[in-house]
């Protein structure tokens, strides 16, 4: 409910709590107008906090060059890496590499990539996609979090693990001329290997609150 309100309306619900118990203070002995007066300021209180939550949405922020993306803030970079760069200046900035877990989520990021992408030319995002060996042979998964793809946008004919040195997944526009996201395999050391395709990186974290200061 607190991340719901903004701060405006949260300290106007200290101050009056704080009347409250100043009046029960004053009153104290005459118990009879203290109960009114307690249950007047109580009243108030309770239309207060509907008529909060009621009037405004979310209030969470993102980290300082992130995006808020439906809740969730992502980091788009200017700067191209290899994938182990990208993951270190990620954890630097107290986040992780992408990781693409519903087919909406999929949908936002490309988009604002799209977006980010003023000189329309192909491009690559890092995620945090990896391919790991298991009892049933290779499979991916998200390294931010150890989970496995519940959700997959391959481009044509991938992965095909190209001389057995791709493991780790990047998002493209290549093969859909900017119009359609796309998951590729590709050499985890890879950069600015093909200058026409340079491998930048998103990173992805939790919008926070704000901490909460009144004026006394
Ligand atoms: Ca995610
Ligand atoms: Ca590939």
């Amino acid at each position: 409910l607190i991340r719901t309100l903004p701060i405006d309306c949260i300290c106007h619900l200290i101050i009056l709590w704080k009347i409250e118990i100043k009046v029960a203070n004053l009153l104290s002995n005459y118990y009879f107008l203290l109960e009114l007066l307690s249950k007047i300021m109580r009243t108030i209180l309770v239309l207060f906090i509907i008529s909060c939550t009621h009037s405004f949405g979310l209030n969470a922020e993102c980290p300082d060059k992130f995006i808020d993306l439906e809740g969730r803030c992502y980091y788009f970079s200017k700067d191209t890496a290899n994938r182990i760069e990208a993951s270190r200046n990620c954890t630097a900035m107290h986040s992780f590499l992408l990781s693409i877990q519903t087919e909406r989520e999929g949908v936002i990021v490309f988009n604002q990539a799209v977006k980010e992408n003023v000189k329309k030319e192909p491009f690559g995002y890092w995620t945090s996609g990896t391919r790991v060996t298991s009892k049933r042979g290779f499979e991916f998964v998200w390294s931010s979090t150890w989970e496995p793809l519940t959700y997959t946008a391959w481009c044509p004919s991938e992965p095909n693990n190209w001389m057995n040195d791709e493991y780790c997944i990047h998002l493209t526009n290549l093969q859909s001329h900017n119009t359609k996201a796309c998951w590729n395999d590709r050499g985890c050391m890879e950069s600015t290997t093909h200058s026409r395709h340079p491998m930048h990186y998103i990173c992805e974290t939790e919008a926070y609150m704000a901490p909460i200061e009144c004026d006394e």
